[in-house]
């Protein structure tokens, strides 16, 4: 071969090389656009520090397909509640977050739901609680996130106090839009029970096994109530200012007729409940001066029922305040542990 020549295969080999070169380099370009269309587009860290799940948009990951809304299974119906749970054998989904989130895997829910539960010295009922609703929320196809309100110390018990701090905590983690408040010890016994908000906050807790599955009075409103995150502003949340037991959930009657909403039940056969037998909770004792069903805790004498009307927009939301301890991300739910002060009258 003559200089010219081998010149002439130099040149083709270096044009092969420089051209193929150029895909790999025009590979990584295009690699790096999906990878970048990818972080920006489907994941999106909710808060920073110790919190381990991400929301997602509707599209999947990398084939950018719009999933369908959900829609319900066809075969809901009577829950086999299990009051047992196995030691080595507590609920699994390997889909499911940190924190007790979980969201349907091929459809978009349109509702996002926070679940909070307030609490203190109850462990072996939110085992119970946590193996049960789990699946069953997970049937109804529901976007959902569990939010432990934990009270602080031993003073005097305020269950909706911790209910309005759950509001507040779990929207700090999510676009939440609907907010199911529920007692630790309240399961329901039927799965077209939809874990759901209305066009009225709901009532579901009204068919419990202990009363026969009757209402016990009509202005009921304790155990489980659902508030889409627009009817909770209007009503201003909880009272802050119920320490012990009853009458919070009374008050929050009011404030929803105050507002000019109603109140929502589904019928008794599907509303059936299970309220786990309990006694009453050191730290948790009646209001003062309660009598049976009537709850008249007073604050400087005046009866806070009687002017849950009057007071309801200063006290409550918008009058919140409270100490952030801890949160803890469990595999089965978050817990916020809060401290919330002391009733008024009691002096340290
Ligand atoms: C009724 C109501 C409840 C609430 C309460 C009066 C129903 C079905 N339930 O429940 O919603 O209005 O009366 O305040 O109408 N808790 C703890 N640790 C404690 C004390 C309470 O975790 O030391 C939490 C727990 O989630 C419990 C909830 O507060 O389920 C309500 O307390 P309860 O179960 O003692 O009251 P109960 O069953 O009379
Ligand atoms: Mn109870």
């Amino acid at each position: 071969m003559g200089y010219q020549n081998s010149f002439k295969v130099f040149l083709c080999l270096s044009v092969i090389f420089l051209f193929s070169m150029k895909i790999m380099v025009l590979e990584k370009y295009f690699e790096k656009i999906n990878f970048t269309a990818f972080s920006i587009h489907t994941t999106k860290p909710i808060r920073k520090g110790a919190h381990y799940w991400f929301s997602q948009t509707n599209k999947h990951a990398n084939k950018n397909i719009t999933l369908p809304n959900c829609t319900l299974p066809p075969d809901l119906g009577p829950y086999n509640i299990q009051l047992n749970v196995p030691l080595d054998n507590e609920f699994k989904n390997e889909r499911m977050s940190f924190g007790g989130h979980n969201k349907p895997e091929n459809c978009i829910a349109l509702q996002k739901i926070a679940i909070v539960i307030p609490f203190r010295n109850r462990e072996s009922h939110l085992k119970i609680w946590l193996h049960n609703m789990h699946p069953f929320l997970q049937k109804q196809q529901a976007d959902y996130g569990i939010y432990v309100i934990e009270q602080h110390g031993n003073l005097p018990f305020n269950r909706a106090k911790l209910l309005n701090i759950g509001y507040k905590e779990a929207l700090k983690e999510y676009d939440y839009n609907c907010f199911i408040f529920s007692d630790v010890d309240i399961i329901p016994m039927d799965q077209r029970n939809l874990y759901r908000c209305s066009t009225n906050p709901k009532h579901m807790a009204h068919a419990l096994d202990k009363f026969n599955f009757r209402l016990l009075y009509a202005t009921l409103f304790g155990g489980v109530v659902a508030f889409t995150k627009e009817q909770f502003l209007k009503v201003n949340g909880f009272s802050n200012l119920f320490w012990g037991w009853g009458g919070e959930d009374d008050d929050l009657y009011k404030r929803v007729i105050t507002a000019g909403m109603q109140i929502e039940r589904m019928n008794n056969i599907i509303s059936k409940t299970k309220a786990i037998p309990h006694k009453r909770d050191p730290g948790n004792e009646d209001n003062p001066k309660s009598t049976g069903f009537q709850h008249v805790a007073t604050r400087n004498g005046e009866p806070l029922l009687e002017k849950a009307a009057r007071r309801m927009y200063t006290d409550g939301l918008n009058s919140l305040n409270y100490t952030f301890i801890r949160v803890m991300k469990h595999r089965l739910y978050t817990k916020v542990l809060v401290d919330i002060g002391k009733p008024e009258n009691i002096e340290q």
